[in-house]
């Protein structure tokens, strides 16, 4: 081989090896970058299983607390107003025992603790035996149940030497006993107590977002209850003004608003003495509609009362001619609104007799009132300042709906007489409404009677009855709600309310 040629195939081969050292070079480049991606996909992945992990791992710790905060019965004891009577401090607690988990839970019974020389006064929504040093409670079937997520409620007044806290209780749900102590919260649930108990605290069950009316709607008659637009039985929670035509300050929204939202109140009654001689004139009929006026925008009931009284009998010639016009220019008013209930003559009284003077009087006024507004609830009169309901269920007027009969009681002077009245009348089917009450005597004035408004409260709860309290002023006797001493016209707090106020709105909250 010549030289030259021998050059030239060292060239070529120097060549061949330079490209085939490029292409390994760029085949070990492409490996080393695949492999790169796959451990930076292989990284990624781990770090997303990672997350994921830890995702999963939050979910579980959520779940867990979320199952624990909702693996929980609670009960709390709310005390609601206490007064002092014969050396024991008599107390109510309202009690109300919580579901907190997603199942209903079927039966319940609570055994609480209390002092061995403790007085068990009364109980509602519930069977309360006491024996020795502790307090048994059961249900009652309605409220046996408690639906997931849901409560119920029960409560009893208890009579103790000194102060007493309900401390430490077994609430047994399920065949499960739950030991609670501290005031009757779950020990796992401390934190919660905060809020709970600001909400259980809250004076007006109905002051959530809904007024009583869009609660409960259109009233009527069913039986002998007063029932609402479910037809369930529905007690009216009422304050009656005193005469509007000595107290009109107390008749505004503020004033009606406070007593809603803050003493559990769902019904005012408007107080129109009917007498000239008790200041009644023409010009008060628009004081009558600035209070309507005031219970339409809160929702709340109305009751429009023409309040015969020192009048004695409604069926005089000039009564029926004010009373028909009083009527027809409210009825004209507010036909058609769903919280008026006209009460047409609230206290027959003296030589007044039904067949004679309150059934004819009342058909009169029922026909009025019927031509213009067709199914409002009309309550009447009856004999003997509205207290012998028992003569009236033996003839009630016939061939109407919506009404009701109108029964009175001041605890201190009617007693166990006026409540048998009251039980023969509802026996023989005569639907009865307290449209007025009190808890000191019949002149308005006088001691409060505690163990007679008990019995009293105890006949409202057992027939759903509904009552209205005499009266909303600060007049220094004791059926006035607010203290000589208060110059408000609203904005009541409890240190405003009379003993008498404090009582009736206690019992309120309790049903
Ligand atoms: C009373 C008032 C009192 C007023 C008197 C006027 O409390 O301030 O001076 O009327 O007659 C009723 C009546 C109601 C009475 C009340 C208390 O419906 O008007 O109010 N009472 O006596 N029936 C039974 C008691």
């Amino acid at each position: 081989m010549s030289k030259q040629k021998k050059v030239i195939v060292t060239l070529v081969s120097i060549l061949v090896l330079c490209l085939l050292g490029f292409v390994c070079f760029l085949f070990l480049l492409d490996s080393s970058k695949e492999s790169k991606e796959k451990e930076s996909q292989k990284e990624t992945t781990t770090k997303e299983d990672k997350t994921e992990k830890e995702t999963t791992k939050e979910t579980t710790k959520e779940e867990e607390t979320t199952t624990k905060s909702q693996d929980v019965f609670m009960v709390s004891y709310v005390p609601n107003g206490s007064w002092e009577k014969d050396g024991f401090t008599c107390t109510q607690f309202n009690v109300t025992v919580y579901n907190r988990t997603n199942t209903d839970a079927e039966g319940w019974q609570i055994i609480l603790t209390v002092p061995a020389d403790s007085v068990l006064e009364q109980s509602w929504n519930a069977t309360c035996e006491k024996s020795e040093d502790h307090l048994t409670i059961i249900p009652e079937d309605y409220n046996s149940t408690i639906l997931a997520n849901g409560s119920v409620s029960m409560g009893f007044i208890l009579d103790t030497k000194g102060e007493y806290k309900p401390e430490n209780s077994t609430l047994t749900v399920n065949g499960k006993d739950y030991t609670m102590n501290g005031g009757g919260q779950s020990p796992e649930e401390k934190s919660t107590t905060g809020k709970e108990d600001s909400q259980m605290t809250s004076a007006n069950p109905e002051n959530g977002t809904k007024t009583p009316l869009q609660l409960h709607g259109s009233l009527s008659v069913k039986g002998t209850n007063l029932v609402d637009k479910d037809g369930n039985p529905f007690q009216l929670k009422g304050v009656s003004t005193h005469g509007i035509a000595w107290f009109p300050q107390y008749v505004n929204k503020d004033s009606f608003q406070t007593l809603r939202d803050s003493f559990g109140v769902n019904t005012i009654r408007l107080a129109m003495y009917s007498n000239p001689a008790d200041g009644y004139t023409t010009n008060l009929h628009e004081t009558v509609k600035t209070g309507v006026d005031a219970a339409c925008e809160l929702g709340m009931y109305c009751i429009i009362d023409w309040h015969i009284l020192n009048d004695n009998n409604p069926n005089t010639e000039d009564n029926i001619k004010r009373a028909s016009t009083f009527f027809t220019e409210m009825a004209n008013t507010y036909k058609d609104k769903e919280n008026i209930i006209y009460e047409i003559c609230n206290e027959p009284n003296g030589n007044v007799t039904w067949e004679d003077d309150i059934k004819p009087y009342a058909q009169k006024m029922i026909q009025t009132i019927r031509a213009i507004d067709s199914d409002a609830i009309i309550i009447v009169g009856t004999p003997t300042w509205s207290q012998d309901v028992d003569l009236v269920a033996k003839s009630p007027i016939s061939g109407e709906s919506n009404l009701m009969y109108a029964l009175h009681f001041y605890a201190a002077t009617h007693k166990e007489d006026l409540r048998n009245k009251a039980t023969n009348a509802l026996n023989a089917g005569l639907p009865i409404l307290i449209s007025e009450f009190s808890i000191c005597d019949a002149s308005g004035n006088g001691a409060l009677d505690t163990n007679s408004a008990s019995e009293w409260f105890n006949l409202i709860r057992n027939n759903k009855l509904s009552c209205v309290a005499w009266n909303l002023s600060n007049k220094d006797e004791s059926s006035s709600l607010l203290l000589p001493s208060c110059d408000k016209t609203s904005g009541f707090t409890e240190s405003d309310l009379s003993e008498a106020a404090k009582y009736i709105f206690n019992q309120y909250k309790s049903y």
